[in-house]
């Protein structure tokens, strides 16, 4: 069956990530990744992390969604300002990443706890194979921003990670570097 779509283009701005017109813009503050860090106690709730820019598509298994997240520069306690991270509901879906701007990691997982890291930086294309768990960490002093494809009907499995952690962190280290340290008591 030829799924009843329409074609379109939009507008991604490549330096800032942004999605123009009708996307749907997602703010994920402090307090909504609240668990997800250490110690976010000295982090102000309100605060952005991060701003997903998602173009609406049906979430059908013949369609693609596709959307930008821009992560700002940071940190909480000595964790790099990250995202959720998430496994797809349906886990066999892929996803695809390709960097526009600035630097960080793409860290994957697998829930028997194997673990990739990946680097994110503009022009960068990474895969994301069906079940790997993902999230995105910046490094920089600038935002970083990133484009996403994914199956339509992939969906969100945040209660995986929010329960679990992914194997490995990363932090700043005491010489100033980022160090991507095993996250201590994390299921094999
Ligand atoms: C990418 C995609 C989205 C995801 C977003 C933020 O754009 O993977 O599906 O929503 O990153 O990540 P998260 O949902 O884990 O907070
Ligand atoms: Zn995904």
């Amino acid at each position: 069956m030829i799924p009843n779509m329409e074609p379109f283009t939009r507008s991604v701005d490549l330096l800032s990530g942004a999605i123009a017109a009708d996307a749907v813009v997602e703010d994920r503050r402090v307090a909504d990744l609240h668990g997800y860090y250490l110690d976010d106690s000295g982090a102000e709730p309100d605060r952005i992390i991060y701003r997903v820019y998602a173009v609406p598509v049906p979430e059908a298994n013949s369609e693609l969604q596709c959307s930008t997240t821009v992560i700002e520069p940071g940190r909480i306690g000595r964790e790099y300002h990250m995202t959720k991270g998430h496994f797809h509901a349906h886990r066999d879906r892929s996803e695809v990443y390709l960097g526009l701007a600035g630097e960080g990691l793409l860290i994957l997982a697998t829930e028997d706890g194997r673990h990739r890291v990946e680097p994110i930086r503009p022009g960068s294309l990474s895969y994301v194979p069906g079940g790997w768990a993902h999230r995105s960490v910046n490094l920089g002093d600038e935002p970083l921003a990133f484009f996403a494809v994914y199956v339509g009907d992939a969906g969100h499995d945040y209660a995986t990670v929010a329960e679990h952690g992914f194997p490995v962190r990363v932090i700043v280290g005491d010489d100033g570097a980022p160090l991507v340290k095993q996250h201590p008591g994390h299921r094999r």
